[in-house]
């Protein structure tokens, strides 16, 4: 028999009890890098591998997996399921692996530690594994790598986070190597000085089970943190003209939104600029500051749909902080990062807008956490995606770039299609034939809204509405219209609106990937 075709000298009990070190030892390491987000706002696994690989999933497929799913929430729900499972079992694959080294070193008569029982190769070949697989994860990782959730971007971040990354491994290794130990028996003198095998696997079994215990609690108030509460919450219902901002709806692509704090906030405008500059908040709520009210909608916004808002915000010109760095000739792009990683970029042209704004207040209170705390860009006329939150960099550039969406293959056109929709009454039960009043929104982007018409004869004929908040050229109108209805049964509604340029609403039926839906509101209205 040659050589290598010998007879595996590691025993299968041996790699059983290496698997359940692992497993063991990836518990203990998902408990470190937990508690580092917890506390430390330091990014997992699970986020960056999201973050990672979002990106690349093209449109058409990201909405079938939504649609598979059921919603956004659910995707990342399995997501973050899928790497913790991955964890456990490429621990308990180590584990294995560890294990069988470990025993052919024996069986060759390697020199162990006496007292550790830690044979010294084991430790080289376990420490050269962990630093190859940081080195691996960091590359991968790079561009995330940069942003801190608690704010101050750059190498800060980079330090932090990827020493978080390090220390979860390094605990994890050092876990498999002790339980491993703790776990195997041995045969009579080989077994280290020390307590018997049963009080060791008693001992570590107890540990195992307080890491258990300790990794379900800190996995669930992470979760009570995290955005599976309020991500995709709709803005549906009695439609007020400035949406309260509990009830203004919320897209976000984190599994848990940054916590920056303001006093460690900054904000950097750099790139293809003559002189970069930074400014802390103290700094730009001491700008001269713009009140302006604005709608915002997210490009997935279905027809009908409640992604939707209006809100008064409060911020500075982009504009003025632009000109004070001065863009380079050539500039075309500028690129906003937030603090979750999370980048979007406009031309230049429009980030020089007068309407463009660094907000930091809405209806006159701090930006709430999920929408931007302390700060975020506000475009009127571009998709929500556009107004990027957290944002703390804003990098000018003299080549078109690609924000995070962007890359999915949204877009390229991201201006806020014309669009109108009824909100009230819902006709979940049939109403009386009575007169009854109708309402909803219109917007037109940055365009305005110059007239809303309804038909109640499934587009035979229209009606014009009454604007009943005209609202700015910068925000959505809402409408209403009387319907005096002659019969009992069904009566198929739809409403259609004209922006201020006077251009129609298109209304061919188009979704919301990639450009933004298009399409005519149609509701069933029963009566009788
Ligand atoms: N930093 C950051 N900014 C972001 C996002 C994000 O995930 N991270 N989501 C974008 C999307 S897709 C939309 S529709 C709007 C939603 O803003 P809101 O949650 O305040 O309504 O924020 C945009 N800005
Ligand atoms: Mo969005």
């Amino acid at each position: 028999m040659p050589p290598d075709m010998e007879e595996d000298p590691a025993t299968p009990k041996a790699r059983r009890v290496g698997a359940l070190s692992g497993l063991v030892a990836a518990s203990v390491g998902v408990l470190v890098l937990a508690l580092l987000r917890l506390f430390l706002e330091v990014p997992s696994p699970p986020e960056l591998i999201g973050d990672r690989l979002g990106a690349r999933v093209p449109v058409r497929p990201f909405l079938d997996l939504i649609g598979i799913f059921g919603s956004y929430g659910r995707l990342k729900a399995f997501s973050v399921f899928s790497v913790l499972f991955g964890t456990l079992v490429l621990g308990a694959v180590a584990g294995a692996a560890y294990a069988g080294m470990l025993e052919r070193h024996r069986d060759r008569g390697v020199a162990v530690g006496a007292r550790t029982g830690v044979s010294r190769r084991g430790v080289v070949v376990v420490g050269f594994a962990v630093w190859l697989a940081w080195l691996l994860s960091v590359a991968a990782f790079w561009p995330l790598l940069a942003s801190y959730d608690r704010g101050a971007p750059g190498r800060t971040a980079r330090t932090v986070n990827s020493g978080g990354l390090l220390l979860g491994m390094v605990v994890a290794a050092t876990t498999l190597v002790l339980a491993y130990r703790s776990l195997i028996s041995r045969p009579e003198g080989q077994e280290a000085a020390g307590r018997p095998v049963g009080r060791r696997a008693l001992l570590a079994g107890g540990v195992g089970l307080g890491a258990a215990v300790a990794t379900g609690g800190v996995l669930q108030r992470l979760y009570a943190r995290s955005t599976f509460g309020y991500d995709g919450q709709e803005y549906n219902g009695a439609i007020e003209p400035v949406t309260p901002i509990d009830r203004f709806y919320v897209v976000t692509q984190n599994l848990v939104d940054p916590e920056v704090r303001r006093d460690a906030w900054q904000l950097e405008i750099g790139g293809d600029v003559v002189q970069r500059r930074v400014y802390d908040f103290e700094a730009i709520s001491g700008l001269s500051p713009v009140i302006q009210e604005s709608t915002l909608a997210c490009i997935s916004n279905p027809v009908g749909g409640g992604l939707m808002s209006n809100a008064v915000w409060k911020g500075v010109p982009l504009r003025q902080l632009l000109e004070e760095a001065g863009p380079k000739p050539g500039v075309v792009d500028v690129v906003f990062h937030g603090a979750d990683g999370y980048t979007d970029t406009f031309p230049l042209e429009k980030a020089m807008d007068e309407t463009t704004l660094v907000a930091y207040e809405v209806n006159g209170q701090p930006l709430p956490r999920r929408h931007g705390f302390p700060a975020r860009i506000i475009v009127p006329g571009l998709y929500g995606e556009k107004n990027v939150k957290w944002v703390n960099r804003i990098e000018l550039s003299t080549s078109q770039e690609e924000g995070f969406y962007e890359q999915q293959g949204w877009g390229p056109n991201f201006v806020v299609n014309t669009q109108s929709r009824f909100t009230a009454p819902v006709f979940d039960q049939p109403l009386p034939v009575a007169p009854v009043v109708l309402s909803g929104t219109a917007f037109g982007g940055d365009r305005g809204v110059s007239k809303v018409e309804v038909s109640v004869d499934d587009g035979a004929t229209w009606q014009g509405a009454t604007i009943t908040y005209p609202g700015s050229r910068l925000t959505w109108s809402l409408w209403s219209y009387t319907w005096v209805p002659t019969r009992p049964g069904e009566h198929r509604l739809v409403v259609r609106t004209v922006d201020g340029g006077g251009t129609p609403q298109v209304s061919e039926d188009r979704t919301s990937g990639p450009e933004g839906a298009t399409g005519l509101h149609r509701i069933v209205a029963m009566l009788g």
